[in-house]
Order: C-alpha cells, then structure tokens, then sequence
C-alpha cells in the first residue's frame, strides 16, 4: 500500500479553535479522522504537525528516504518565506502536493507568493478542507 504524507505547519495546530471564518470549524484530529476514514484500506497515512521549519525540513528528508509515495503539504506561513523549506523539497524528489485552506489570493498580497509551490507538483488553494481529500485522490492516482 502507498504511503502519504500529510504535513501541517505552523500554527495548523490551533485548526478549528481559532479564526473560523477564514479556516471553518473543524480541527485538525477532525481532519486526521476524516482522511483515514476515506482512505482506510487504500493509502498509508502518515500525519505530521510541527510550529518549527527545522522540523518540518527533517521530517520531509526522511520521507524522500523512505521513498514515500507523496506528500501534501500545508506549510502556513512558512509557504510565503522559507527557501529552506523549498529546498527540502526539491531536494526530496517526490511528488507533493501544497494545500491552502484558504484561497491565499483573495487574501493580503503578502500570501499570494508561495515560494515552496514551484518545489511542488500542484497547488490547491481555497477549498477548504477538502483541498487535503482532493491532494491524497491525486497522489493515489499520480
Ligand atoms: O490557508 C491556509 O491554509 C494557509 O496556509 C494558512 C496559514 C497562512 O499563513 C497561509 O497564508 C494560508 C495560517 C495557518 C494558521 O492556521 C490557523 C488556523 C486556525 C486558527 C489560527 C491559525
């Protein structure tokens, strides 16, 4: 069976217990249970959440180790400001997918600049949730 990963970072932590009405009401132990229950029997799913860069950096090096399958990524903020992060993945070699909860070109002009896109195969934006189902559906397919 596949393996997928799916990272969260900073602040992802606070899903559902903050700000609802840009990230909706679920949190993120909602979201872990509602991926494993779609793709129970279909996909390995490996879940990560870190608030530190250094962290999220290690643990994608493992998984391009490991020869995962793909990974989603939701870096937070860090998609606007980290060259390390970009360099990780591109460094991993592996098919990613970055997610946006929110659609962060309806949003301040500082979001519309993802430096760790072009280190990814595709970029979903603004479908809230979903956008983690839809990204897992494609790595299974890619
Ligand atoms: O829309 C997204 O998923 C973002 O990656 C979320 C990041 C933001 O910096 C990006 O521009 C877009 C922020 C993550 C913070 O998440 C929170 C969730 C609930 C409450 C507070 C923060």
């Amino acid at each position: 069976m596949k393996t997928i990963a799916i990272l969260n970072g900073p602040n992802l932590d606070r899903l559902g217990k903050r700000e609802p009405e840009i990230y909706g009401k679920a949190t993120l132990a909602d979201l872990e249970a509602a991926l494993r229950a779609e793709f129970a029997g279909r996909a390995e799913l490996e879940f990560f959440q870190s608030n530190h860069e250094g962290e999220l950096i290690d643990r994608i090096a493992r998984l391009a180790d490991a020869r995962c399958a793909g990974l989603v990524i939701n870096a937070g903020a860090l998609t606007h400001t980290s060259v390390a992060l970009r360099d990780a993945l591109l460094g991993a070699h592996l098919p990613a997918v970055e997610v946006h909860i929110s659609n962060i070109y309806k949003r301040e002009e500082f979001r519309h600049t993802s430096l760790t896109a072009p280190a990814c195969t595709a970029v979903i934006t603004g479908l809230g949730l979903e956008g983690y189902h839809a990204a897992v559906r494609f790595l299974l397919k890619a």
